[in-house]
């Protein structure tokens, strides 16, 4: 058999293919090159002062709405997307993020949900980065529970549209050209496109945020904001409509937390094989063994988790529970593996000279957006006892 790889202990990257694995290294390199230098920086500024560089790198890279067919995206397979949310979650949930909102969440919605002329309008320069979408589904006093938002949209007696609302906690949005903002009308929730500029509309950003600081958060305030009818998404209406978005851009959260946990791993194992006390290398002691070794076992288990839900989706039979047990699992795994990994580097580890104390902080944020942690225990709860616990 082969050498044993230390950050391939299981040979995973034996399961996948060339092409698969050139999609990888391209991020990764990209990441290396261009965020790794200056994300240590941007996160203690709490911004990403070249987002818009950024978008349109990624864009040229194809990871912009890069599992979407036509209109300029990549149509990539879900596992090769699954690849770069984790190489890009490696570097920073916060660039993740900014990929999974423009192509899982704001492209995706207009690429299932939207008409012809609205696809042909948004998607290639959102798939080419030139215009930054958002997704404003919560609200200030509606998180978890959707379903009961207050933002609204009226049907006026010419066909026009006025919404009024605000929304919370919305990655991307001071940036965006574009918000998809998913508002209660008289049939039921609807999506509408509201491109940034339009009166009543703006975008102020959330600061003092101690996680996800190098990206973009904002509150929408829509006042008034009258909109032409076309500006509605055509093809939904109720709660599946966004809910459906949902399940793309948690997938792409089950690789992209694999990527933080790998990050943090790598970090601890580096530390512990060069950093010496009591005369010798901290690695070679018993109890950092066993936090090395369980690590590594949480973070290949997540990773095949990750990889079995992508050849699901890929083979179209990925059901949306089966994507709650992967967000659910990797996320509160990596978690537990920066906590090890921070302990592993003493002192250290609250340094931002390494990754670790900033994917810790950033996990935070990820295991609460996307559905947190009890969203999905209720959702494989009312799976697996087919008794609806959320009401
Ligand atoms: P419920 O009655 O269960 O369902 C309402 C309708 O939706 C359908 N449905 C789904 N459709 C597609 N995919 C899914 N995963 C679906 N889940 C449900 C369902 O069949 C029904 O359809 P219909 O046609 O019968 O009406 O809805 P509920 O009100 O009981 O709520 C269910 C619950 C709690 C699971 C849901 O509301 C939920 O997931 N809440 C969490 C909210 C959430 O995750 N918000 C995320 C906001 S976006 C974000 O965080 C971006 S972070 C930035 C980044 O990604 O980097
Ligand atoms: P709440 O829903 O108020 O929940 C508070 C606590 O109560 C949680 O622990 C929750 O699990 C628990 N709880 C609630 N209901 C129940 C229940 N029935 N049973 C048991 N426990 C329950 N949203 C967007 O729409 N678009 C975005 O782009 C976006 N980006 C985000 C970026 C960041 C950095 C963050 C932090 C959030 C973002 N969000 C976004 C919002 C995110 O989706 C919500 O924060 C999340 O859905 C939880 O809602 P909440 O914060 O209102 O918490």
């Amino acid at each position: 058999p082969p050498a044993f790889d230390p950050r391939d202990p299981l040979g995973v990257d034996d399961l996948l293919d060339d092409e698969e694995r050139a999609v990888r290294d391209t991020v990764r390199r990209w990441c290396a090159e261009r965020v790794a230098p200056r994300i240590a920086d941007w996160f203690e500024r709490g911004e990403l002062p070249e987002i818009r560089e950024l978008a349109r790198e990624l864009g040229q890279l194809g990871a912009l709405g890069m599992h979407l067919e036509g209109y300029g995206c990549a149509g990539a397979s879900a596992v090769q997307y699954g690849l770069a949310c984790l190489e890009l979650e490696a570097c920073d949930s916060g660039i993740r993020s900014l990929v999974s909102v423009q192509g899982s969440l704001a492209m995706y919605a207009i690429h299932r949900w939207g008409s012809e002329q609205q696809k042909q309008q948004w998607l290639p320069a959102m798939a080419s980065g030139e215009v930054i979408g958002c997704f404003g589904l919560t609200e200030p006093d509606h998180g978890s529970d959707p379903a009961s938002m207050r933002t609204r949209a009226k049907r006026e007696a010419g066909g026009d549209w006025v919404l009024d609302g605000r929304k919370m906690w919305i990655t991307n949005g001071s940036v965006a050209g574009v918000a998809v903002v998913w508002a209660r009308t008289d049939e039921g929730v609807r999506g509408f496109l509201v491109p940034a500029g339009t009166p009543g509309f703006s975008a102020p950003e959330i600061r003092h945020k101690a996680s996800l600081r190098a990206s973009v958060t904002s509150e929408l305030v829509l006042d008034g904001v009258r909109l032409p009818a076309d500006a509605a998404l055509p093809d939904v209406i109720g709660l599946r409509g966004p809910l459906s978005c949902l399940n793309q851009a948690r997938y792409g959260i089950v690789w992209g937390a694999v990527g933080a946990g790998r990050s943090c791993f790598e970090t601890a194992l580096d530390y512990a094989t060069t950093r010496e006390q009591f005369g010798r290398p901290i690695g070679g002691f018993q109890l950092t063994q066993a936090k090395l070794a369980d690590m590594s076992l949480e973070l290949q288990k997540a990773l095949l988790l990750a990889l079995h839900l992508g050849r699901r989706m890929d083979a179209g039979r990925l059901r949306p529970e089966q994507v709650s047990y992967g967000k659910l699992n990797n996320v509160r795994e990596a978690m537990g593996i920066a906590r090890a990994a921070r302990t592993v580097l003493g002192a250290n580890g609250i340094s931002h000279e390494y990754p670790v104390m900033r994917h810790a902080a950033n996990l935070e944020s990820v295991l609460t957006y996307e559905g947190t942690v009890e969203m999905h225990q209720l959702i494989v709860g009312k799976a697996l006892t087919g008794l609806d616990a959320f009401h």
